[in-house]
């Protein structure tokens, strides 16, 4: 039996769920309120020690990290539609879009999406309160990021991850000049990672970096993965920070 922690269907969290929709795989769906801190709390935070989602449990077996999921998937369901590779040079060209995507693009993205969302949410609280709910994130980092989201990123941060986003922006263009996926033949899970942190989130947040005439290739690379079924269900699943999923209460539903 599966069972995905998640929370809405972007980032990190559409990047498991897509694979898990294109390879068919049944699961149970376990949504995880991150605009009310539920990552955070004990009972979530004893499933995952780093307190962030995605997390997989795999009869009771927990695995996290959304890239080591995704493979985890391709190893432990043979049967099921490959998002990977057979041959080693695949496979090393997925893993290099991969790192590429964990390392040097997620974050920046991440960045700008906190500086105009979660900002708005952090100045919304209380200090007092604000303090106590950092006091319970585990990781250093994410606790610097909540303060820093809350005083406002600085202009050279802003500048930095914008230059990093248009680097990947130029980078997958080029790539996608030359092969129709980004490792090659054939739509593997570093298409999937791209798309996850860049293919809804760059056109919204960056328009200027996401003009048609600009990259071409990769205006059809993202229409090529928005036409996908299992695309299409997983961004499909519930968005709760949409307010007619909630309750009069406040209640994720
Ligand atoms: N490296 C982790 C990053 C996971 C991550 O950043 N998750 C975000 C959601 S996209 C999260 O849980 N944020 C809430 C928090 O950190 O408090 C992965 O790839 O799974």
């Amino acid at each position: 039996m599966l069972k995905l922690y998640h929370a809405e269907p972007g980032a990190n969290s559409l990047k498991c769920l897509i694979p898990l929709k294109e390879k068919g795989l049944e699961f149970e769906s376990r949504y995880v309120d991150l605009h009310r801190f539920e990552q955070h709390e004990p009972w979530f935070l004893a499933i995952n020690p780093e307190g962030q989602v995605p997390v997989l449990d795999h009869d009771g077996v927990i695995i996290t990290q959304s890239t080591v999921i995704n493979e985890y998937l391709e190893d432990a369901f043979p049967e099921a539609p490959p998002l990977r590779p057979a041959d080693p040079v695949g496979k090393a060209r997925m893993r290099w879009w991969n790192k590429f995507v964990d390392e040097h693009v997620m974050n920046y993205v991440s960045m700008h999406g906190w500086h105009r969302f979660i900002g708005v949410l952090a100045r919304g609280i209380e200090s007092g309160e604000f303090e106590r709910l950092v006091a319970r994130i585990p990781l250093h980092e994410q606790r610097e990021k909540w303060r820093t989201a809350r005083s406002g990123f600085s202009e050279a941060d802003l500048a930095n991850a914008t230059r990093k986003v248009q680097v990947a922006v130029d980078r997958a263009e080029t790539q996608l000049a030359q092969t129709p996926w980004l490792a090659g033949d054939m739509y593997t899970l570093a298409d999937i990672n791209f798309f996850s942190h860049c293919g809804m989130y760059v056109s919204r947040m960056f328009p200027e970096l996401s003009d048609a005439r600009k990259h071409p290739r990769l205006a059809g690379w993202r229409e090529r993965i928005l036409a996908r079924a299992g695309v299409q269900a997983a961004l499909a699943m519930p968005d709760h920070t949409n307010p007619q999923l909630r309750t009069f209460t406040g209640e994720a539903r």
